[in-house]
Formats: C-alpha cells, sequence, structure tokens
C-alpha cells in the first residue's frame, strides 16, 4: 500500500481551536495523520517559522507519495512494533511533607526501577514558594529527565503509583503533599485528554517547575516565568539511581 493512501500531513496551529492558515504569527506544528482515523501519529513541532513548516510538509508529502506504507512508518517512528521508539521525556517532582529530600530520592529511584524507563538526569533541586491552594509550607521541587519506551498514559500510571507509595491521600486539589509527580514532556507527544495534558497545562507558568527544566535542558525551557523570586536553589543533591 502506498503510504499517501494511509497517511496525510497537514500544517496546523499547535493551539487548539487557531487555524494555521490564518497566520496569527503563533506556533505550527506539521502533523500526519491515520487518513482513515485521522488520529495523529508523527507531530513535529516547528515553532513559528511557516517557511520551515512548508519545507517539512513538502517533504513529507514526497515520501508519503514514494515510500510503501510500511518503509514510511518505518522512517518517521510510527507503530514501532506497537511499542513507541525510546523518547526523551521529563518529569517534575515536588514535596511539602515530611522528609522532602527522601521523597524525591525515593521518586528518582522508583523511576529507575521501572521496566523501560532508565533516568538520564536529575536537576538540582530547589526550595519554593507554594503555587495555588491553602496557606501551605514551602516545597522542594526538581526535575528529571528520563528515557523511556514508556507512553505519556503509563508514564502517568507510574506518577501517580509513586505518589501513592509516598502516601499521598487523595485531599484538597492544590494541598500540602508528601510527593507529586507531574508528567512535563513527552518526546513531542501532544495529548489532550481530560485526566492527562502533554505537555503539561501549566508548565510555561511555574518558574519552579522551568527553572530546574532549564537547567537540564536550556531549549525546553528558554525562559523562566515571572516567580522566580520565588525559587532558591537548596542544598539538597539527588542522585541518579544506584541501579536501573
Ligand atoms: O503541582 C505540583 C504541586 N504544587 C506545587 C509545587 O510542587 N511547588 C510549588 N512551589 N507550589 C506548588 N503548588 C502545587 S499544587
Amino acid at each position: 500500500m502506498r503510504a499517501g493512501d494511509r497517511f496525510v500531513v497537514a500544517i496546523e496551529a499547535l493551539e487548539e481551536g487557531h487555524d494555521a492558515s490564518g497566520n496569527d504569527g503563533g506556533s505550527v506544528v506539521v502533523r500526519v495523520r491515520d487518513r482513515e482515523r485521522g488520529t495523529v501519529v508523527r507531530a513535529i513541532p516547528v515553532g513559528t517559522d511557516i517557511a520551515a513548516a512548508e519545507d517539512l510538509h513538502t517533504r513529507v508529502r514526497d515520501d508519503l507519495a514514494h515510500f510503501d506504507a510500511d518503509t514510511f512508518a518505518r522512517r518517521y517512528g510510527i507503530g514501532a512494533g506497537g511499542r513507541p521508539p525510546m523518547r526523551r521525556a521529563h518529569l517534575g517532582l515536588g514535596s511539602n511533607v515530611g522528609d522532602r529530600a527522601a521523597a524525591l530520592q525515593a521518586a528518582v529511584d522508583g523511576l529507575g526501577a521501572v521496566d523501560g524507563v532508565t533516568v538520564v538526569a536529575v536537576s538540582p533541586v530547589y526550595e519554593t514558594e507554594p503555587v495555588g491552594g491553602p496557606e501551605q509550607p514551602e516545597y522542594l521541587n526538581a526535575v528529571v529527565a528520563v528515557e523511556t519506551d514508556r507512553t505519556s498514559r503509563e508514564l502517568l500510571e507510574i506518577a501517580k503509583r509513586l505518589e501513592d507509595e509516598a502516601g499521598r491521600v487523595p485531599g484538597e486539589r492544590w494541598g500540602p503533599r508528601p510527593l507529586d509527580v507531574d508528567v512535563l514532556l513527552v518526546g513531542d507527544d501532544e495529548i489532550d485528554e481530560p485526566d492527562l495534558v502533554v505537555p503539561h497545562p501549566r508548565l510555561y507558568e511555574r518558574a519552579f517547575v522551568m527553572t530546574p527544566l532549564a537547567d537540564l535542558d536550556p531549549m525546553l525551557a528558554p525562559w523562566v516565568p515571572p516567580g522566580e523570586a520565588g525559587v532558591r536553589r537548596s542544598e539538597v543533591e539527588l542522585a541518579l539511581p544506584q541501579t536501573q
């Protein structure tokens, strides 16, 4: 089967509800969709450079015309044996109850113990003023980079398990907690489901996430939002897992 019979490519606005052709100066993404189901099988964010998006679009369209569907899927990393390819993902860690440093280290070790997840870097730790919710103690926050073939949803389930193991009890949404694990970024995934939004919906507003994220990869956090005054380097240091 010809790739173009199975897949279709388009330049679309990164933000839902905007039309890329409206040319409002916003970011665009080149998306390959399954022609029949309409589901996104590959998404390549291009920023605001429309000419680059058009070049990429032309290249993908040529590949759709020239390759058979399996070759195209292999070249573009689509549906590799039912599992996604290895990707870099970033998770945010926070704790403001109990032994905060131990909780963050347990989360790092817990991630490293998961099949298909390798912790490749841990950021410095920051002492941060709480954002939102009731009056509550200061947080320790950090970000972890992993290499993984787990899906975003699997990472969400792993995050919830780690929170449960740290003794988190369901309670006030913005309340204090022994451990919070947020899925921030997973490859170039863009997911908007009721219980899972990737990239994390409040990522770019939170200095307590963007600051450690910038330490790990400045390209992912080119600016830090206001609020950095409430984000101070802690003396706590996290270690990579001993075994993984
Ligand atoms: O969303 C994570 C939990 N959380 C935090 C946090 O981790 N750090 C700070 N500084 N404020 C927060 N408010 C919430 S909710």
